[in-house]
């Protein structure tokens, strides 16, 4: 066994030659850049290719027995396509903020730490910032397996001409953050109303379903809200405490330790077929029997697997719904062009879409 400073001198040479390496790589992205301006589709965020090449390089770690997991490499390598991308262009990324909150760590965890970021305070102000050309790339959360689907960012998508270019699942944790020394002195809590629903049973368990509960636009106005005021807490993220500099009092205090919430990112181009593809559209339908039925046979008949169908008001006269449908397949796959015959005018395509990256 070599001592410390050995080793240290070993780690120094790998570091040099994989700096050379990632150099070596960097001039090969730019030539992709240069390629990628000269042609019609100018996109330089690719899903489905980044998906491709996690995949590759986590079977054959598995296969020869390297130390870096899955895990391990993603986060390596999704950095370094980030830094690629601010290579091809700079990119600029719009969320929903202020900054620390879940969608904002759901963002970086995508574009990395060198993507200019925008955070917006609506939903809506995050399409718009991509509509109008401000920002590239949106981040908007679209659903959590507790409370359901963000009608608000279903809404959205049915009215803008961008598209659902990537998803990505976060796992969810709040933490009560406070500058009160103890849960008796506090007064209010602050947070956004979902998160108040989904740490009910640690509010009733630590004697504070009396306190006020004021909900917020966002869990990181919370944070900033309760950095203020020594009687009030924080239902926040840990980012957001972290960046009010607002003490932790519990951590972990969701009700159910399977909170996760699905984001998407929103764009103006299309993605190509990766063979792993996922399609949101929204549907309406007459207003007849049967007609929810028929459409769902065809998916049948094609053997198209849905994998979501969630319904919304239609919000104009009377009580008509709009269907939110999630289905395996790419738009432009012979299958699903089968499956959505005859429905072609009842149906908004959101996006097509490599799954889970
Ligand atoms: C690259 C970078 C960004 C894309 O999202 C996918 C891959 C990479 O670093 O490998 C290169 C690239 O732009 C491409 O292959 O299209």
């Amino acid at each position: 066994m070599s001592g410390l400073g050995e080793i240290r001198v070993k780690i120094d040479a790998i570091d040099d030659k994989l700096l050379a390496f990632l150099n070596e790589r960097m001039e090969l992205v730019k030539e992709v850049g240069r390629i990628k301006h000269a042609s019609d589709d100018k996109s330089i965020y690719r899903p489905e290719r980044e998906k491709e090449i996690l995949s590759r390089l986590s079977k054959l770690s598995r296969e020869s027995g390297g130390a870096l997991n899955e895990e391990g490499i993603e986060a390596i390598f999704l950095e370094i396509f980030a830094v690629s991308r601010n290579i091809e262009k700079p990119e600029t990324v719009a969320y929903l903020g202020p900054e620390g909150t879940f969608t904002h760590q759901a963002a970086e965890s995508r574009f990395g730490q060198i993507s200019e970021y925008l955070p917006m305070s609506t939903i809506g102000s995050v399409f718009r910032a991509v509509e109008s050309k401000k920002a590239k790339y949106g981040v908007i959360p679209i659903e959590n397996n507790i409370e359901g689907i963000v009608g608000e960012s279903i809404d959205l998508l049915g009215k803008s001409h961008l598209r659902i270019v990537a998803e990505m699942s976060m796992k969810i944790s709040h933490s009560l953050s406070t500058r009160a020394a103890h849960l008796t002195h506090i007064k209010k809590i602050y947070s956004k109303d979902v998160a108040f629903g989904q740490c009910g049973e640690f509010l009733r368990e630590s004697g504070l379903e009396n306190v006020q509960l004021i909900p917020i636009a966002s869990t990181a106005k919370a944070a900033q809200l309760a950095s203020e005021d020594e009687e009030s807490a924080a239902i926040c993220s840990h980012i957001a405490a972290k960046l009010y500099n607002l003490p932790i009092m519990y951590e972990h205090i969701e009700d159910n330790a399977y909170n996760e919430t699905r984001f998407v990112i929103i764009s103006d181009f299309e993605n190509t077929p990766s063979g792993n593809d996922k399609t949101s559209v929204l549907v309406k339908l007459d207003n007849t029997p049967g007609a929810l039925a028929k459409f769902l046979s065809s998916f049948e008949a094609a053997g198209v697997n849905l994998s979501k169908i969630e319904s919304r008001p239609a919000k104009d006269e009377g009580f008509s719904y709009i269907f939110y449908i999630d289905f395996d397949g790419h738009i432009k796959d012979e299958k699903i062009q089968k499956a959505l015959r005859g429905f072609e005018d009842k149906i908004k395509w959101l996006g097509s879409f490599v799954k889970g990256i």
